[in-house]
């Protein structure tokens, strides 16, 4: 494979959500993020999105940091081929991995599915539900996901809107495959609030303590029956290690920019499945470009749980590629094509932008 590299654009775009996203860190009423166009001198391109977010209520890391965390470290550091020697800042550096490997795919003819070992052409798909005002209106969408196939239905919570929701939710569809996630909304203090939870059927309790406990995780799943699930907490394969080995969680949502890239998620498979714990892919709303990738990691050995993986029509009223669509089975196509296996559509992308730089 050639790896010549001419230059690298940034572009930060924002795209309407069809539905206004909550969470216990805040509530999103648009997609914004930064997106990584590798340019090869022989006129290839390769893509990547950055999972970072308008704000940096999920992680540190927001559009506001990892623009000039990849203009002025990231991209300078890949051009004159050196290593960056960045500590941390994993959703800038896994963005760019992602936009240089989508490059060097796309020349070679491979798909980043294939790349990567994927040995299925379809993933099972959930859906992670906001947390709303009216519990009528959170019923409504639950019935629509899980009529459209959906495998799972994440409800958000926070202290204060849980377990009587969620049981809400139970009582109108007793045999729903449903989890919970909390981002980190809980303390040791708080976290008897979930206990009940386990009478609730869960498939799992995603992240209800800070990203640094997990010695906390540990202590409160041996309390619990239901699995608990990783997401911010698990930023390494050296993290993964440490949270298996204290028993933090059964499974582990895996999140190619919170990890770092591709490489570093492919190690946390490895780990997991030696362990015998689940994963799945966890998503940050992203654009058809991310969700390409996303996706490519789900039809991978060891994800075996439905993952984050949702159509586009969930989010966008239209997406920066051609929308990925759910299936009445409620799975989705992984893309075949070369790379990422998708590229954004000109006029849509040209509306979304509101800021690039190119670097030489
Ligand atoms: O915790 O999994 C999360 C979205 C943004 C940030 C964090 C999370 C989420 C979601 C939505 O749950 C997943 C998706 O549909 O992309
Ligand atoms: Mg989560």
């Amino acid at each position: 494979m050639t790896s010549s590299l001419d230059a690298v654009e940034l572009l930060r775009v924002r795209l309407p959500l069809v539905r206004p996203f909550t969470t216990s860190f805040g509530t999103s009423t648009e997609k914004e993020c930064v997106l990584v166009r590798a340019v090869g001198g022989d006129g290839a391109e390769g893509w990547g999105e950055c999972t970072a977010m308008e704000r940096p209520g999920y992680s540190y890391e927001w559009t506001g940091s990892v623009w000039p965390m990849l203009r002025d470290h990231l991209v300078p550091a890949t051009l004159a081929g050196r290593e960056s020697g960045v500590r941390g800042h994993n959703m800038a550096k896994a963005a760019l991995e992602v936009a240089l490997t989508d490059l060097e795919l796309r020349r070679s003819g491979i798909s980043l599915a294939s790349h990567l070992g994927a040995d299925r052409d379809r993933v099972p798909c959930g859906v992670s539900l906001g947390m709303e005002d009216h519990v009528e209106d959170l019923l409504a969408l639950v019935g629509r996901f899980l009529d459209a196939g959906y495998r799972r239905v994440k409800l958000k919570i926070e202290p204060g809107r849980d377990v009587d929701v969620v049981r809400a939710v139970r009582e109108a569809f007793p045999d729903a495959p449903l989890s919970v996630d909390a981002n980190a909304a809980y303390t040791r203090e708080t976290a008897d609030a979930l206990l009940p939870l386990d009478g609730l059927g869960l498939e799992y309790v995603e992240q209800p303590l800070p990203e640094d406990d997990l010695s906390g995780h540990a202590h409160l799943q041996e309390r619990m029956r239901t699995a608990l699930c990783l997401d911010e907490t698990v930023t390494s394969s050296l993290v993964a290690r440490g949270a298996i080995e204290l028993g933090a969680c059964r499974i582990i949502n895996v999140k190619l920019g919170r990890v770092g890239g591709p490489a570093e998620a492919l190690a946390i498979r490895d780990l997991a499945v030696a362990a015998g714990v689940a994963l799945w892919v966890g998503g940050m709303l992203e654009t058809g470009i991310g969700r390409a990738a996303n996706v490519a990691l789900a039809a991978i050995p060891g994800f075996t749980l439905p993952g984050d993986t949702s159509g586009s029509d969930r989010y966008f009223e239209r997406d920066l590629t051609e929308p990925f669509v759910v299936a009445a089975d409620g799975t989705m196509a992984v893309p075949a094509g070369p790379g990422i296996g998708v590229d954004p559509i000109p006029e849509v992308l040209e509306k979304a932008v509101v800021e690039r730089a190119m670097l030489r």
